[in-house]
């Protein structure tokens, strides 16, 4: 079975998006993004998959997110990156199944909403991929929670831990700031969830 992680930053309420990009600017927030999504062993690299509306919402000189190995998700055929520098898949399983790249360390779904739905809805088997983490970065800041995207409500289902701050340290395996953390005002905590399978 394949692990996945999904990495997220949301609303108490869930908001992750608004008008086609992030509803925030945080820039140790996205420091740390790119961190955990490309911090890998020597030798090897990290994978980010998204959907298309993400790919668009990240701003060109950004792309492709460097040193990780970007997958996109188009079902439009005519969907091309310039540069050809990411792959581009036409759905989930089809991406996760091309092993393109070999020394892939970890996989991580970094949106956004319809992506974020359909891998934590995978269930558990032998062979498939499976989310079984969470990085979820908990934006306290009321005057965010006008977002037109959301992320699904995945603390209802109880399978889902909160772990220990400890924990995430270790299993990203570098220092991340814990407790409430403010920046131009905005508060916001690391958080990572888990669940068994
Ligand atoms: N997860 C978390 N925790 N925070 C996010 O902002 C976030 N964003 C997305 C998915 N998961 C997230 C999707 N949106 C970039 C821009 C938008 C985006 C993801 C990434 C981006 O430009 N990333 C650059 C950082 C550039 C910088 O340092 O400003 C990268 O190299 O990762």
């Amino acid at each position: 079975m394949s692990r996945l992680t999904l990495i997220v930053a949301a609303t108490k309420s869930n908001g992750i998006g608004l008008n086609g990009g992030l509803p925030w600017r945080l820039p140790k927030e996205m420091a740390y993004f790119a961190k955990a999504t490309t911090h890998a062993p020597e030798g090897s690299t990290n994978r980010v998959i998204m959907g298309r509306n993400t790919w668009d919402s990240i701003p060109a000189k950004f792309r492709p997110l460097p040193n990780r190995h970007n997958t996109v998700l188009s079902r439009s055929s005519s969907f091309t990156v310039e540069g050809a520098t990411a792959e581009i898949a036409s759905s989930l399983n089809a991406a996760l199944g091309s092993p393109s790249s070999t020394h892939i360390h970890r996989t991580f779904i970094i949106g956004g909403s319809t992506l974020y739905n359909e891998s934590l809805a995978l269930e558990a088997s032998a062979t498939a991929p499976f989310v079984d983490r969470i990085l979820m970065t908990r934006v306290l800041d009321p005057a965010y929670e006008e977002c037109d995207v959301h992320f699904p409500d995945f603390a209802a289902d109880s399978e889902w831990k909160r772990t220990s701050h400890e924990d995430l340290e270790g299993w990203l395996g570098f220092e991340v700031p814990q407790g409430i953390q403010e920046e131009k005002g905005v508060k916001y905590e690391f958080q990572m969830w888990v669940r068994y399978c």
